[in-house]
C-alpha cells in the first residue's frame, strides 16, 4: 500500500515538473548549431556501430542456444571443439577495424569542435554564485544572465569565475567549459536561428546551483549590431514620473553600491549589471520571468525565493518603495529591442 502511494507521489511530482517546465526542447542534439551538428553525428554513428555489434552478438547466442540447445534424451556435454585461426583473426580484427574508424571519427570531431573559427566576436564569461556576468571587450558592453548573439556568427568565449569552480553550459549551442577561479578557459559556438537558448549552470556550486540559469538570445546580425551600438551609448533615462523618480533615489541609497546601471553613479560591481533591465526577459539569473510579481519578491527577500542568493533583504522597505523600485528598473530600457516573442530553443 505505503509503495503505491509513494510511486503514485513520485509518479505525480515527476508529472508536476513536467508540466512546470517552461523551457522547451533542451538538448544537445539540436542540429542548428555546428558543434551540435559535429556532435550529434559522431553519437549516430557510433550508436549505429553498437546497435550492430549488439545484434550480431545476440543474434549469435540465441542462434547457438536454440540450435545446440539439449534435444530428447541427449546427456552430459556435447562433442568439444577448440580453436579455429580463421575465425579468431577474424574477430579479433573486426573489432579493431570498428574502433580504428570511430577513433579517426572522435579526433576528427574533437579538432573540429576544439578549433574556434578566426572569425568571430569575443565575450568575457565570468560566473559568480549564482549569475553570470557577460562582457563584450570589443563593444565595450557589459550585459548579466542575458548572452545577446548574433544568428550565424561564431562566438567564442573566455570563461574564468570569481568564487567557486561553475561551468558554463548552453546545451543546445555547445560549450560546457568548466568556470574556474583564476583561470581563463575557453569555448565558442554559433547559432543559426533565432531564439532564446537556455543555459545552465553544470558544476555544483552551491545552494542555489540549479538556480544558476542564464539565456543565450540569438537575433538576426543586423538587429544584435544595433543592440551593441545602443548598449554602448545608453545612458539611464531621467525619471518621468514621481514614483520612478522614488525608485530612482532608493535605489542610489540601497542598491547602487553592488549594482550598475549606465549613465548614473550606480557603479557597483558585486552584482548583476542593470543597465537595460527593462529589456530582460528573465530574472534571477535565469529563473523567473522578469514580471513585477516575480521582481517584488524578490527585491524584498532574494534568499526567500533563491537560496544562497548573496542579495541581502530589505525588510525596510514598504509596498510602495519596492513598486517605486520595479518602475525605476522597467523604465531601464533600450527602445525597440524585444526579445521575449523570440521561440523558446
Ligand atoms: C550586497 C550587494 C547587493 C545589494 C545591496 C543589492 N543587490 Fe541586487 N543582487 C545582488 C546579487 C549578488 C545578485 C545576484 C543574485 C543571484 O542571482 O544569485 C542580485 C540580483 C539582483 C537582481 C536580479 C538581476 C538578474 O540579472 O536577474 C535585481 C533585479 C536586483 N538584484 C535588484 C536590486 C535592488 C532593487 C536592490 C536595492 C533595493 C539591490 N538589488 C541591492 C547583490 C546586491
Ligand atoms: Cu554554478
Amino acid at each position: 500500500m505505503l509503495r503505491i502511494v509513494l510511486s503514485s507521489l513520485g509518479l505525480l511530482l515527476l508529472g508536476l515538473a513536467l508540466a512546470q517546465n517552461d523551457v522547451q526542447n533542451v538538448t544537445v542534439f539540436d542540429t542548428s548549431s555546428p558543434i551540435n551538428r559535429e556532435v550529434s553525428q559522431l553519437f549516430w554513428i557510433t550508436m549505429g556501430f553498437a546497435a550492430l555489434i549488439f545484434t550480431v552478438v545476440f543474434g549469435a547466442l540465441i542462434y547457438s542456444i536454440v540450435k545446440f540447445r539439449a534435444r530428447g534424451d541427449e546427456k552430459g556435454e556435447p562433442p568439444q571443439f577448440h580453436g579455429n585461426d580463421r575465425l579468431e583473426i577474424l574477430w579479433t580484427l573486426i573489432p579493431l577495424g570498428i574502433v580504428a574508424v570511430l577513433f579517426a571519427l572522435t579526433a576528427k570531431t574533437l579538432f573540429a569542435i576544439g578549433t574556434p573559427p578566426e572569425e568571430g566576436i569575443e565575450v568575457q564569461v565570468t560566473g559568480y554564485q549564482f549569475w553570470w556576468d557577460f562582457y563584450y571587450p570589443e563593444y565595450d558592453v557589459r550585459t548579466s544572465n542575458e548572452l545577446i548573439i548574433p544568428v550565424g556568427r561564431a562566438v567564442k568565449f573566455e570563461v574564468t569565475s570569481k568564487d567557486v569552480i561553475h561551468s558554463f553550459w548552453a546545451p543546445n549551442l555547445g560549450g560546457k567549459i568548466d568556470a574556474i577561479p583564476g583561470v581563463t578557459t575557453r569555448t565558442w559556438f554559433q547559432a543559426e536561428e533565432p531564439g532564446i537558448y537556455y543555459g545552465q549552470c553544470a558544476e555544483l556550486c552551491g545552494a542555489s546551483h540549479a538556480n544558476m540559469r542564464f539565456r543565450v538570445i540569438a537575433v538576426p546580425e543586423e538587429e544584435f549590431e544595433n543592440f551593441m551600438r545602443a548598449a554602448r551609448a545608453y545612458k539611464a533615462p531621467e525619471p518621468v514620473s514621481p514614483r520612478e523618480e522614488r525608485g530612482q533615489q532608493i535605489f542610489a541609497q540601497s542598491c547602487a553600491s553592488c549594482h550598475r546601471v549606465q549613465g548614473t553613479a550606480a557603479q557597483g560591481t558585486l552584482g548583476p549589471d542593470l543597465s537595460y533591465f527593462g529589456n530582460r526577459t528573465t530574472l534571477g539569473a535565469g529563473v523567473w520571468p522578469n514580471k513585477p510579481e516575480y521582481l517584488k519578491p524578490w527585491i524584498m527577500n532574494s534568499t526567500d525565493v533563491k537560496p544562497g542568493s548573496e542579495m541581502p533583504a530589505f525588510p525596510q522597505l514598504t509596498e510602495e518603495d519596492v513598486e517605486a523600485l520595479v518602475a525605476y528598473l522597467d523604465s531601464l530600457r533600450l527602445e525597440g529591442f524585444d526579445f521575449s516573442e523570440l521561440p523558446k530553443r
